[in-house]
């Protein structure tokens, strides 16, 4: 990374996908007409201002009034500017915001929770939560809902930017290119912790990806040996079935789905590290790490935090 920061996480000017390389390339072309147009203003400016100056004792110049060429030329000159922008502009409208869905395209449902994020993909039966893992070179169409606020699904790198707004079904169709990780964040403002609404964004070579959707159809793992399975009674046991899934031991949907929540690397949101010390401070009182978290503080022994820590850890 040099000094510039071109290529930070989120850069916007780093392409990952079809979407951003379009997108960037039209930026490219219109920064760079801009540039040229600025610097002839500054020079005949510049030009102006020294050649015209008043100095002492000179006559008023002489006055004029209408120049047809230089009135036209300076209405076709911005004209042509316009229609220079215009057509790759609406090029790159026409082909990033297409709404009809190809028929290879692998569909991901992102629905936007205060304050995060669920990604269903319904033609392989496959639901996580707030880490989108999506293949290289096949297109994707993100269907966007929002059941409670006003979300917006960013991933920079991604090229677009596009609301999460319940009862409205929004699209965006894109095909990251090359395997690599990202990251995502909410960018409209939904509430406390919209700050903390990130996500890490995965993409896979095409068999790295059908590896990764083979382990997560995979029943939830048993965990073998203490604490974990000490932190299993726990859970089935108390209020966490009540919000969260883990397939074969609850249906709770007021939260993550947690079948694989140990295959994940981050935790709230892309919030922090997904480790144990992590973990154990999170289910003892997540509102203390993530201002306003919709998941209410327990009352519970270390030791129990640590066996909830390491069963949920086991769930790969
Ligand atoms: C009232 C519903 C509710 C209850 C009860 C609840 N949670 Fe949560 N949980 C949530 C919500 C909502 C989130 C998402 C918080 C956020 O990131 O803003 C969450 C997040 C989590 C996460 C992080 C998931 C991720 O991908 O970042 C873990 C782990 C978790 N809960 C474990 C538990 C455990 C263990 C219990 C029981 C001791 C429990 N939860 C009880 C609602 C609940
Ligand atoms: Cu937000």
């Amino acid at each position: 990374m040099g000094p510039f920061a071109w290529d930070g996480p989120m850069s916007t000017v780093v392409a990952a996908s079809d979407m951003a390389r379009d997108v960037l390339a039209l930026y490219g072309l219109i920064t760079w007409i801009c540039v040229a147009i600025g610097t002839l203003v500054f020079a005949v400016l510049g030009y102006v201002l020294v050649r015209f100056r008043e100095r002492p004792g000179a006559p008023l110049p002489a006055q004029s009034h209408g120049r047809p060429w230089l009135e036209i030329a300076w209405t076709l000159g911005p004209a042509i500017v316009l229609l220079v922008i215009a057509v790759p502009t609406i090029q790159v409208i026409f082909r990033t915001q297409t709404l009809a869905t190809p028929r290879d395209a692998l569909e991901v449902v992102v629905r936007g929770y205060q304050w995060w994020w669920e990604f269903s993909y319904p033609s392989l039966g496959v639901v996580t939560a707030n880490e989108l893992v999506v293949p290289a070179g096949r297109r994707v169409v993100f269907r966007l809902e929002g059941p409670d606020v006003i979300h917006s699904f960013w991933v920079p790198k991604f090229g677009g930017k596009r609301d999460v707004v319940p009862g409205r079904a929004n699209t965006m169709t894109l095909m990251p290119s090359s395997a690599g990780d990202f990251w995502g964040q909410c960018a409209e403002f939904c509430g406390a912790s919209h700050a903390n609404m990130g996500m890490r964004v995965v993409v896979h070579a095409p068999e790295r990806f059908d590896a990764w959707v083979r382990a997560q159809r995979a029943p939830a793992v048993e965990p073998a040996g203490e604490p974990a399975t000490t932190g299993k009674a726990l859970f089935a046991a108390s209020a966490c079935v009540g919000c969260h899934t883990v397939r074969g031991v609850s249906a709770g949907t007021l939260g993550p789905d947690l079948t694989h929540f140990g295959s994940r690397t981050t935790l709230g949101a892309g919030m922090l590290p997904n480790t144990p010390q992590n973990l154990v401070a999170w289910v003892r009182d997540a509102p203390a790490l993530k201002p306003g978290a919709k998941m209410p503080p327990f009352r519970l022994t270390d030791e129990q935090a640590r066996a909830l820590a390491a069963y949920l850890l086991a769930l790969q």
